[in-house]
Formats: C-alpha cells, structure tokens, sequence
C-alpha cells in the first residue's frame, strides 16, 4: 500500500503558499494530511506527530517554517522518514533566515530543503521519494517531465516565429 504525505506548517500564515505543495501532492493521487504546528508553540503536538509517522503510515514529511525556522529540523529529530524542510519568506529578511535554518542542519538528522517558498519543488521531491518503490507514481512523474519539456519546445518554437 502506498504511503502517506504528511504536510506541516508552523502557522496558519505559510497556508497560501504551502497550498502548492498541497495540490501537487493531491493531483499525483498522494494521499496527505496536512497540519498547522509549531516546533516552539507546540513542540510536544510536533513531537507526538513526527514519533508516531512511520507507525501512522507516512513516508515522507514536508515540514514549512519561517524566520528562526526549526520545524523541519525537529521533526526530522523525532523521525528517520525523510524531511523535507521549505524556509518561508515569511520575515523582514525575505526568507533568508528560513533558507539558513532549515539547510544548515548539523550532521546526523538530514533535512533536504528546497528554494525559499519552494513548495512545488518540496511536493515533487516528496512525490520521487515515494516513487522509488511505485511504477504507478513513476510513470506520472515521467509523464509530467514529457509534457514540460513539450511545453518548452512549443515555447520556443514559438519565439523563432517571433524573432
Ligand atoms: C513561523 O513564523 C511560521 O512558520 C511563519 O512562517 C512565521 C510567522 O508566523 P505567524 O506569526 O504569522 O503565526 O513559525
């Protein structure tokens, strides 16, 4: 059976963006559970979440988190299912601070972390994950690199037209 994908963000205010990841995960036919919590205003919530993943039927976890951004680090803590951390650019610092946090993990607990607000990319890194062991989902990934590179083939085709 396939597993899950768990989508977490430490607040209600990363939604708009993270909803990217959200529906790449849901039009790949992944099933997922997405939840608002917090490393630092409910670190035991996170704590309870990440321990019981792989029991609970997950593969893969995206975890995204702005400013001093820890979620994913500490999710990836309490898990050996890979984390996928997305620093929001939810700060003074334009994300700068997320993008450190969550890429500058010490040695021993990884966090693959993708582009500043990458939640497409993080939704396609957690797609591949699950793909290793499932031709139904490789094929759909395969299928969508054939139709982007078709896309930017008519693309350009286009702009020798142009030009
Ligand atoms: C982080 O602080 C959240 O992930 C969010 O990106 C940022 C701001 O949170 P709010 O103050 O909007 O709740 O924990």
């Amino acid at each position: 059976m396939r597993k899950k994908a768990a989508v977490l963000m430490g607040s209600d205010s990363d939604l708009p963006v993270v909803q990217g990841a959200i529906r790449t995960l849901k039009d790949f036919g992944v099933e997922t559970e997405v939840h608002i919590m917090s490393a630092h205003r409910t670190p035991h919530k996170v704590m309870e979440f990440a321990s019981g993943a792989r029991e609970n039927g997950f593969g893969v976890i995206i975890c995204a988190a702005g400013k001093a951004a820890h979620l994913a680090g500490v999710v990836a803590s309490h898990t050996t299912l890979p984390v996928i951390g997305i620093p929001m650019k939810s700060s003074a610092l334009d994300g700068l601070d997320a993008l450190l946090s969550t890429v500058q993990m010490p040695k021993g607990i990884p966090v693959a972390t993708v582009a500043i607000d990458g939640a497409d990319n993080a939704a396609l890194l957690a797609v591949q994950i699950l793909a290793v062991n499932d031709e139904e989902l490789a094929k759909k990934l395969q299928d969508m690199r054939t139709k982007m590179t078709a896309e930017i083939a008519e693309k350009d085709k286009k702009l020798q037209e142009k030009l």
